[in-house]
């Protein structure tokens, strides 16, 4: 069971942040996906946290499956990064010029990432998709880009059009305040089939900058690549003279130390990172070979810039935290635990004959109310919100902490115990049964 099981849970003081927050910000909250609405709950607010657990401002106690969306990959706290940090307070919280700490950080990406030699810092996934965008644009002399349905890579214009997270959550096609010219620039391509992006290629000859992709998308769900898709992908960019840019704010140092490249086998042309690059503060980065890298202002023509950039607070925490995934060789266990998730998930569905599928890969797994395999956004967009919502709801009660949303991940950390993955599995269980009652 969790930490607040069978505890009648109180949730007043979240409760009445939550009312002082909605007077403050645009539903209470500074990222949508963090607004429980549509799972007709409203936020907990977090106190603080340690290893795989979370506690609220009521005192209640949880067992993280968000883990801040993905970075907290050794758990809250590792007393590792955390001293590094005080450390790097005690020389300076912002400098807004170059620092060891950078030239560190970017060593250590060179080191794991395979095909990278040259990193360019950022504050965010966003800022680092964005920023990659514009480079493959600048680079190729070409404006449009193809990205896949379902596939989320931050809220920058061109590439908030079929998007996942948020959007798929709250089923927004498309925001008001991205111009139709922009949108237009972004092909929509589905996830998994190489086919129709051949006939996209095809359509648009000599017009592609860049395809952008996640390699293991975790944005509508986490749905893994078939085998071949990926080969497909690079092969097509590489006939037609496009970038392929692998978003890894997801996968990058979480589905093995070199990321999705490393683990499928498959070279990008750039590689963006986001929050997991700074230990939990905020960072991303784009990564790739010199030649395209040096297109990037100062050396190139393709402006890019940040006052944050480089921070040395959080290029600290990114080295600390690479140095302990490397000390701890973090891998084969996030493996074995993420292989445990899929087997309780699985034997929870089982046993309650729920409509559901888990799809899982290393150490992100997704829960989906469908019965039918996901392996696209068309197949993602079938399954019951309703059950899950109920399900979400029964899960907070239960004292374990998940999205809030069905088109998001579980995340594991190297903090998880297998008891906690097993009581998970069996609140799972009750979940179910409650959802589909
Ligand atoms: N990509 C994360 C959600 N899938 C970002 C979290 C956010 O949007 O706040």
């Amino acid at each position: 069971m969790g930490p607040s099981a069978n505890a009648r849970l109180s949730h007043d003081r979240s409760e009445a942040d939550f009312a002082r927050a909605c007077e403050l910000m645009p539903g209470g909250v500074n990222s949508p996906v963090r607004a429980m609405g549509s799972v007709g709950a409203h936020p907990v607010f977090y106190d603080h946290a340690k290893g795989s657990h979370v506690f609220d401002v009521d005192g209640n106690e949880y067992i993280d499956f968000i883990g801040s969306w993905g970075p907290m990959i050794l758990g809250h706290g590792d007393e590792r990064v955390l001293s590094a940090i005080r450390a790097a307070m005690d020389k300076g919280l912002s400098f807004g010029a170059p620092c060891e700490a950078e030239i560190k950080l970017a060593e250590r990406i060179v080191e794991m990432v395979p095909h990278v030699e040259m990193v360019r810092m950022v504050s965010s996934g966003t800022e680092a998709t964005m920023s990659a965008i514009r480079l493959a644009r600048g680079y190729t002399g070409r404006d449009k880009l193809i990205k896949f349905e379902g596939n989320y890579h931050g809220h920058s214009d061109s590439l908030l059009v079929s998007a996942g997270s948020g959007m798929a959550t709250f089923s927004i096609p498309g925001t008001p305040g991205v111009t139709e010219k922009t949108a237009s620039d972004t092909l929509i391509a589905p996830y998994n089939d190489p086919e129709a992006l051949a006939g996209i290629f095809r359509a648009n000859a000599g017009e592609i900058a860049c395809l952008i992709i996640e390699p293991i998308a975790g944005n509508m769900g986490v749905v893994p690549p078939e085998p071949g898709f990926l080969e497909a992908v690079r092969r097509l960019c590489t006939e037609n003279g496009a970038l392929l840019i692998f978003d890894e704010v997801i996968t990058g140092f979480r589905c093995a130390a070199g990321g999705a490249q490393e683990l499928f086998g498959i070279e990008a042309d750039l590689v963006t990172m986001g929050k997991i690059i700074g230990g939990g503060l905020p960072v991303g980065c784009i990564a790739g070979k010199r030649e395209a890298m040096e297109h990037f202002s100062p050396t190139g023509p393709v402006y890019q810039a940040g006052t944050l950039s480089g921070n040395p607070l959080a290029m600290t925490a990114g080295c600390a935290q690479l140095d302990a995934i490397r000390e701890d060789n973090i891998y084969p266990v996030l493996e074995a635990k993420g292989a445990l998730l899929r087997k309780v998930l699985q034997e929870a569905i089982d046993a309650t004959n729920a409509p559901c599928t888990v799809n899982q890969i290393g150490s992100v797994a997704t829960l989906f109310f469908s019965a039918t395999p996901v392996r696209n956004w068309q197949d993602a967009k079938l399954c019951d919100t309703e059950a899950f919502a109920r399900y979400f709801r029964c899960m907070l009660e239960e004292g374990f902490l998940i999205a809030p949303s069905q088109y998001e991940a579980l995340f594991l950390s190297a903090a998880h115990t297998e008891q906690e993955i097993r009581d998970f599995g069996a609140a799972a269980q009750r979940a179910l049964s409650q959802a589909f009652s």
